[in-house]
C-alpha cells in the first residue's frame, strides 16, 4: 500500500489543523479550502478510496458518517452542510487515501459544476 500525505498527518510526520480523533478517524481543516468551513474526515485504516472498501469496512464506514455529523455539530454548523466523497479520476481525487469533506459555512450551489 503506497503511503499518502494523509497517513503522514495521521502519524503526525507533517501539521495539520486536527480538530477530532478517535481511535478509528481523524478529522481536520482542508488546506485549500472550498467553503468558510471545510473539514476532511478520514479512517486511520488506509483504504485508498471508497471504490476499494470491503464489506467489512461497513462499520467503519458508518463510523466516518456518524463522526461527520458530530463533526459538524462541533464546527458549528447549524444551518446545514454538505458532505462529499471523491471517488477516482473522474470524482476528482487527489489523495488516494478515504476521505470525506464537509462543507460548509456558505450556502452551497447545486449541481456541482
Ligand atoms: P480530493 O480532491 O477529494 O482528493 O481532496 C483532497 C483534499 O485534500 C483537497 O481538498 C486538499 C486537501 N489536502 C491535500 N494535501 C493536504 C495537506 O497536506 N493538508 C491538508 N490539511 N489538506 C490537504
Amino acid at each position: 500500500m503506497t503511503d499518502t500525505i494523509f497517513g503522514k498527518i495521521i502519524r503526525r510526520e507533517i501539521p495539520a489543523n486536527i480538530v477530532y480523533e478517535d481511535d478509528l478517524c481523524l478529522a481536520f481543516t482542508d488546506v485549500n479550502p472550498q467553503a468558510p468551513t471545510h473539514i476532511l474526515v478520514i479512517p486511520k485504516k488506509p483504504i485508498p478510496k471508497l471504490e476499494e472498501a470491503q464489506e467489512d469496512d461497513q462499520n467503519l464506514l458508518g463510523h466516518l458518517l456518524v463522526t461527520v455529523k458530530k463533526v459538524a455539530q462541533q464546527a458549528g454548523l447549524n444551518n446545514g452542510y454538505r458532505v462529499v466523497i471523491n471517488n477516482g479520476n473522474d470524482g476528482g481525487q487527489t489523495v488516494d487515501h478515504l476521505h470525506l469533506h464537509i462543507l460548509g459555512g456558505r450556502s452551497l450551489s447545486w449541481p456541482p459544476g
